[in-house]
């Protein structure tokens, strides 16, 4: 069976399939669009096996180009909103795409266009490609067919009970598997109501779920929603699920305690679908990724293949129905990655004494970023065409936020002016894959083998935030010492500041110190204290005395403190968080330039000033 014959076979056709801003479509209503879009692709000479790129933002119209190429056995080949048009040529020109539809226009086309019947299209057939880097090297379209749509979806809709009755919120991209095979087939094969959202806005997901049952998200989407002050009830909501990237441990705790639910964490990659997923009754595991679902074969093994024991670290490989036949034109990658009739996914885990999969590493050096993947060669190799880059090496450090956060490392040619860099790279690639901190350096660190040691750049530049010790009292008199002979704006003689950070640790002044560290150095401190405000009757916090030595500047110090500050705040139950800003002490000014402290900082308190009222 092909899936859009499958789907439709399910379907009741009055029941509500999508909500988007406004409309509902049923699902007879989803019948006859996906239809129309057949009927328009074939008037634009689409015939089965051929691939139609599209790059559309989340839009109703997507769905019904999916569908309406899956009826004639056309393939779909997703594409990223804001690829670049490198990328679309790229990608495009790899997988011979017939037609490339990326004008959102084409939806009144569409809608004109008479419907067409569906073609035969038996389960081997190619039904999408996605593009993806696997392990290594350049992005290579990975070739799924029906048979994998349908083993992961009909997989899912048993290991996590969907049924027609489901609300499903929706706020993932619908270019990837996650927001495309995951949630929305799902939905569909159950003929259940998805609400879509543009993207994801913590308060936006939250008023949607108080209609729905199931959310969907990557571990990003939980951080934020954990970050935002709203706490409604969600009890009614019977599932929330997390893919993609690593969901921390701490994550899944606080999730539970904030909100009352244990989230389902599952494993998948583009090439397999859906493969590993906490069970839906039983203890759903923080920190792991479950049990191989219905129909699938995993196994972690060593480099020649064997399966390695219990509580091991090795690959994870899978093999089952879900399992892609292999990527578009590449004989050689395709032989590396599933000569064996394994997936080597390049993920490193572990299978714990109850049977749990873990997710401890990958091999390769690709960063997950807020659930997408960047491969650095491919950053890389655009900035290496920068006649001011002599090399460069992309590289991810750990971030509350996204997970990982893309940096690299360059030695320039001439002149060192990231913005230049920057500026052009952007123009080049996707934003999510632009580097957010750039370090100049004289050389990079390169093993023996002359390779570069990615591990070696990871640890030096990667910034984390803690509660200071009392005993650095020493050192955090020090820095405030250099503070006040920086900002030139008061001077305090040494004995007056190390007696006030010694009141802060005897916590007699409510008041206390973060401490950043680098490369496992200490790189800098920010101190907070608390003020009563009778107005929102909840303590503000204050932010003080910020300080990072010349060695640590410019290296996202500055970013990391604030950013704890911040989270702290929200955490705690800060009813604000306050920034004096003299600006009018220039002194203090520069020194807050010098720390990589900018008007955009400023800005971020402002904010926070104007939510007080
Ligand atoms: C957006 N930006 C990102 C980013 N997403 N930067 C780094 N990493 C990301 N993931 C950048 C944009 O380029 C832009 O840059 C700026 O952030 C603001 O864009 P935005 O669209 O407003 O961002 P935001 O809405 O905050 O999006 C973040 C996010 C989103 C985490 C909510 O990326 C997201 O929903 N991710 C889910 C991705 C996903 O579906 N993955 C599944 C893959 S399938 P600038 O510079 O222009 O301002 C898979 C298999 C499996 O992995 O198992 O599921
Ligand atoms: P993609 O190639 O975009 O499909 O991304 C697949 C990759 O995402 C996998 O190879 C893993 O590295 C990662 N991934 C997906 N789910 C999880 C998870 N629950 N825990 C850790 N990593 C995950």
């Amino acid at each position: 069976m092909s899936v859009f014959a499958t789907l439709v076979g399910r379907w009741t056709p009055k029941a509500p399939a999508v909500t988007y801003e406004g409309t509902t479509v049923t699902y007879g209503d989803l019948e006859v669009r996906a239809l129309r879009a057949a009927g328009w692709l074939r008037g634009r000479g689409v015939a089965k096996g051929d691939v139609v790129a599209v790059k559309l933002d989340k839009e109703l119209v997507f769905l019904d180009l999916h569908l309406g190429a899956l009826a004639i056995g056309a393939v779909t080949l997703p594409l990223h909103t804001n690829a670049t048009p490198r990328e679309v040529a790229d990608l495009t020109a790899d997988a011979g795409a017939k037609l490339l539809v990326d004008d959102p226009a084409v939806a009144a086309a569409i809608a004109e266009h008479p419907p067409t019947t569906p073609a035969d299209v038996g389960p081997d057939e190619l039904a999408v490609l996605c593009y993806t880097s696997g392990t290594t090297g350049r992005p290579k379209g990975a070739c799924i067919t029906h048979r994998n749509l349908l083993a992961t979806v009909t997989a899912l809709h048993e290991a996590w009970r969907w049924s027609a009755d489901d609300v499903l919120v929706h706020a993932l991209p619908l270019f990837h598997i996650h927001g495309l095979f995951v949630a929305q087939h799902g939905a569909m094969y159950a003929g259940a109501h998805a609400v879509w959202l543009r993207k994801f806005r913590p308060d936006a997901v939250l008023e949607a779920l108080r209609r729905a049952t199931i959310y969907m998200g990557v571990p990003t989407h939980y951080a934020r929603l954990l970050e935002s002050d709203a706490r409604p009830d969600l009890a009614h909501v019977r599932l929330f699920t997390s893919g993609s990237a690593p969901l921390p441990a701490s994550a899944h705790t606080a999730f539970e305690q904030a909100f009352g639910h244990r989230i389902v964490e599952r494993y998948g990659m583009t090439e397999v679908g859906i493969v590993l997923s906490n069970p839906y009754d039983g203890e759903r595991r923080p920190g792991a990724v479950g049990f191989p679902l219905p129909g699938v074969r995993a196994k972690v093994t060593d480099a020649g293949g064997a399966e390695v024991p219990r509580n091991a670290v090795g690959e994870i490989r899978i093999a089952g129905p879900s399992v892609c036949a292999g990527y578009l034109n590449r004989p050689e990658a395709t032989a590396a990655a599933l000569g064996d009739g394994w997936m080597h996914t390049g993920d490193l885990g572990f299978v714990d004494d109850d049977g749990y999969f873990h997710v401890v590493g990958r091999e390769s050096d690709m960063i997950l970023s807020g659930g997408l993947n960047v491969y650095p060669s491919e950053v890389e190799a655009v900035l290496a065409e920068d006649p001011a880059v002599a090399e460069p090496a992309v590289f991810g450090i750990p971030d509350a936020d996204l997970g990982e956060r893309v940096c690299v490392a360059i030695v320039p040619r001439g002149p060192w002016d990231p913005d230049a860099i920057e500026a052009r790279t952007r123009a080049l690639v996707n934003a999510y894959k632009l580097p957010r901190r750039w370090f100049r350096v004289d050389a990079l660190p390169r093993n023996a083998m002359g390779k570069v040691q990615k591990a070696v750049l990871r640890e030096r530049y990667a910034v984390s935030v803690r509660e200071a010790r009392p005993d650095e009292a020493e050192r955090i008199a020090t820095w405030n010492e250099a503070l006040c002979a920086e900002t030139e704006s008061f001077r305090l003689d040494p004995a007056t500041v190390r007696a006030g950070v010694q009141r802060v640790f005897e916590g007699s002044v409510g008041a206390r110190y973060f401490v950043a560290e680098r490369g496992g150095e200490p790189a800098g401190q920010l101190m907070i204290t608390r003020e009563w405000s009778d107005w929102r009757d909840r303590f503000v916090w204050w932010i003080q005395s910020v300080y990072v030595p010349p060695d640590h500047r410019r290296a996202g110090v500055y970013t990391a403190l604030h950013e704890h500050a911040v989270r702290q705040a929200r955490l705690e139950g800060a009813g604000g968080l306050r920034l004096y800003v003299e600006t009018a002490n220039t002194a203090a000014m520069r020194t807050y330039e010098r720390v990589g402290m900018t008007a955009e900082h400023y800005r971020m308190y402002e904010q926070m000033l104007t939510e007080e009222g």
